[in-house]
């Protein structure tokens, strides 16, 4: 870690408090006349830092600082592999590249907006600037193809849980990919797997997460207005670094024990399609069919008008409640 990242972790540490030039020469071991330097670099770079003659060096309590470091501070990781840019086409995108270059497990690729953020079937997922949380997460399960599926879902109850951890209201899936809060759609979840050509298994997942956490203040374009929503109504300090660190803190709670499965019962009662009357999507046809229930390898099994069960296990097919 850079000295300049020292000061900074050592900002966060204490944050709202002052510290003084000589707090940090002796709790980091640089030069007092160096720290002033980092200083002013680290307010270039956007952090709004006060200083006080005697008192030192504060971070804005008010700041909604949005880092690495900000983040490994509610949820202690290797802070070097969180990447943050101010704006990319998608994260799904170049974290694929960074994938595809070797980078490892549990690298994690964010931007404060995306300028071509992807749903499935090559839908868009709108994302302006710093009101959502835009995250790519590179995963190597060993796990079959066909079972790519349980990523999204773990994701899905992972999202959800830290929706209700930060509200104490609870929020909905719906399957497969979305998470609903008070009737509407606060995040998306796109997981896309990439094979190894020499025996078919996984060789790495880019789990991509979308969340509105805050309503944009041009709110949402027309075409979503009816469906979109957003988790919290207001801002408040490191909002996003929080938000981020406990929902990395809930999908690696479940990623870790993948093969114990204890997502499987936290999605199930959650979905919010059981029992209801649903119009299915194939994108070749669209038929009518009643929802009866998830199977345990998150397929959706439902009945057709003339009495047939189906699962639906593809991402491919999409399902409206009627
Ligand atoms: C999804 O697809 O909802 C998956 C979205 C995944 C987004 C993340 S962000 C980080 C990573 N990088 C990416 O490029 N993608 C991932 P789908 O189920 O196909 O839903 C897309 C539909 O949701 C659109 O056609 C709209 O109707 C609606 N939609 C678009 N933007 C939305 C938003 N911000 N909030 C709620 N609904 C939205």
């Amino acid at each position: 870690m850079s000295e300049k990242e020292s000061v900074l972790k050592l900002l966060f540490f204490y944050s709202g408090d002052y510290i003084t030039a000589e707090t940090f020469s002796r709790k980091l071991g640089i030069e007092k006349n160096k720290v002033y330097k980092h200083i002013q670099a680290l307010r270039l770079e956007g952090y709004n830092i006060d200083g006080q003659t005697n008192r030192g060096y504060r971070l804005s309590s008010a700041d909604d600082v949005f880092t690495a470091e900000s983040i490994s501070k509610f949820y202690p990781m290797d802070a070097e592999k969180i990447r943050i840019f101010s704006s990319l086409p998608s994260t799904n995108l170049t974290a694929k590249e960074m994938a595809s270059l070797g980078a490892p497990e549990g690298t994690v690729c964010i931007a404060e907006t995306q300028t071509n953020g992807r749903g499935r079937m090559e839908r868009k997922f709108y994302s302006p600037e710093k009101t959502g949380l835009y995250m790519s997460i590179i995963l190597r399960p060993r796990i079959a193809p066909a079972d790519a599926l349980q990523i999204t879902a773990l994701s899905a109850v992972a999202v959800a849980e830290t929706i209700e951890e930060f509200t104490g209201e609870s929020a909905q899936i719906k399957w497969v990919n979305d998470v609903y809060f008070k009737g509407k759609k606060v995040c998306g979840i796109l997981a896309e797997s990439a094979l190894n050509p020499k025996n078919l298994t996984v060789d790495y997942i880019i789990l991509g997460i979308g969340v509105n956490l805050f309503e944009p203040k041009s709110h949402f374009p027309r075409e979503i207005k009816s469906i979109a929503g957003a988790v919290f109504s207001d801002s408040f300090p490191e909002a996003r670094s929080k938000f981020t660190a406990i929902l990395l803190k809930n999908i690696y709670k479940y990623y870790g024990a993948l093969d114990k499965k204890e997502f499987f019962l936290p999605y199930k009662n959650r979905c919010m399609l059981t029992g209801k009357e649903v119009s299915v999507n194939t994108f070749s046809t669209i038929y009518p069919a009643t929802v009866l229930d998830i199977n345990d390898d998150f397929s959706l099994q439902i009945k057709l008008s003339d009495g047939t069960i189906q699962n639906l296990s593809t991402g491919e097919v999409s399902v409206k409640l009627r």
